[in-house]
């Protein structure tokens, strides 16, 4: 797995996958999770709302993956970040699980580029350090990275950018 890191919006990235920052309604929200909405047309909400009925709210740490409707990319993976309260209640290990549940609809998808943005980092509020280390110790970790071909962390604020070029 090659890692790659750029500092973008998501909703214009050419991976196959890209990955949303959403919540557990998967219905839509602020921030990375509005511009794909807005961007991707509302495909992507009829493709959410479709796996809401069927099986419910997504869980935290959890993924689910649906069409990219007119973005770039194929496919939308959607996984909801921990809200950050803390430190004490499971966060990294949540976020951590975030990335694995996508890096694993990717495979059972024959997905082999994916580009994750900074999840939790924003509304969520986790500290960004720690979710650097926290995401990039994950995919580093994730046991089937070798069927992964690229891997693209998308930072869209400075800070972010900052921090990753810093660790990678
Ligand atoms: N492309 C890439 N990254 C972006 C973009 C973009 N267009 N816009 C923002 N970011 P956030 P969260 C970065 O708040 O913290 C939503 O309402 C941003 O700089 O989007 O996981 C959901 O519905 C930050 O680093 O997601 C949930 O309710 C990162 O994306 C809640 O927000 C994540 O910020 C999820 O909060």
């Amino acid at each position: 797995m090659e890692m790659r890191l750029i500092k973008a919006d998501i909703t214009a990235v050419d991976a196959e996958v890209v990955v949303n920052a959403a919540n557990s309604s998967l219905l839509g929200g602020g921030g990375v999770d509005g511009a794909i909405h807005r961007k991707g047309g509302p495909e992507i909400l009829a493709a959410c709302r479709a796996i809401r009925n069927r099986q419910g709210k997504c869980g935290t740490g959890e993924a689910v993956i649906t069409t990219a409707g007119r973005l770039p990319a194929r496919f939308v993976i959607h996984t909801v970040g921990p809200v950050w309260s803390g430190g004490h209640n499971d966060e990294r290990q949540l976020l951590a699980n975030c990335y694995r549940s996508s890096l694993q609809l990717c495979i059972e998808n024959n997905l082999r580029t994916v580009a994750f943005p900074n999840i939790s980092t924003g509304i969520y509020g986790f500290p960004k350090q720690d979710a650097a280390e926290t995401a990039i110790a994950a995919v580093q970790g994730f046991e089937d990275r070798d069927l992964i071909e690229e891997l693209v962390f998308v930072c869209f604020d400075e800070e972010n950018y900052r921090i990753y070029q810093a660790l990678m």
